[in-house]
């Protein structure tokens, strides 16, 4: 009886530390935000052709001050595009679902603002 009980304790102490041990196992911690300041002034960008990295699924800002309207073209699978107005401050996020190099450009200036290597 007392062997028992004693076994039975033991058996309940291993599964509850099985089951901290399951939700303290270690996990990717979330990636920061990759956040990118974009000046577009009197027909030039800021910056220009940059290299970039981010992570599958990480949010990616782009903070656009401009001087003018434009397209922001993210070369993305799916791709992403955002209509850039001439106004200080406008940020526009998303995600990327495929690995590989992904080029942001802006289609009437017609330049790259960076590529970003997007890691899995
Ligand atoms: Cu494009």
């Amino acid at each position: 009886m007392t062997v028992r009980a004693t076994l039975v304790t033991g058996w309940v102490v291993a599964l509850m530390c099985g089951l901290v041990a399951c939700a303290g196992s270690p996990s990717p911690p979330p990636a920061a935000d990759l956040v990118v300041d974009v000046t577009i002034a009197k027909g030039q960008v800021t910056p220009s052709n940059a290299t970039l990295r981010a992570k599958v699924g990480q949010p990616i800002t782009f903070r656009v001050t401009s001087d003018a309207a434009d397209e922001l073209h993210v070369h993305s699978v799916p791709d992403h595009k955002f209509q850039v107005a001439a106004a200080p401050n406008q940020t526009f996020q998303f995600k990327v679902d495929v690995p590989g190099n992904v080029e942001v450009a802006l289609h009437h200036l017609d330049r790259t603002i960076a590529t970003i290597h997007v890691q899995p």
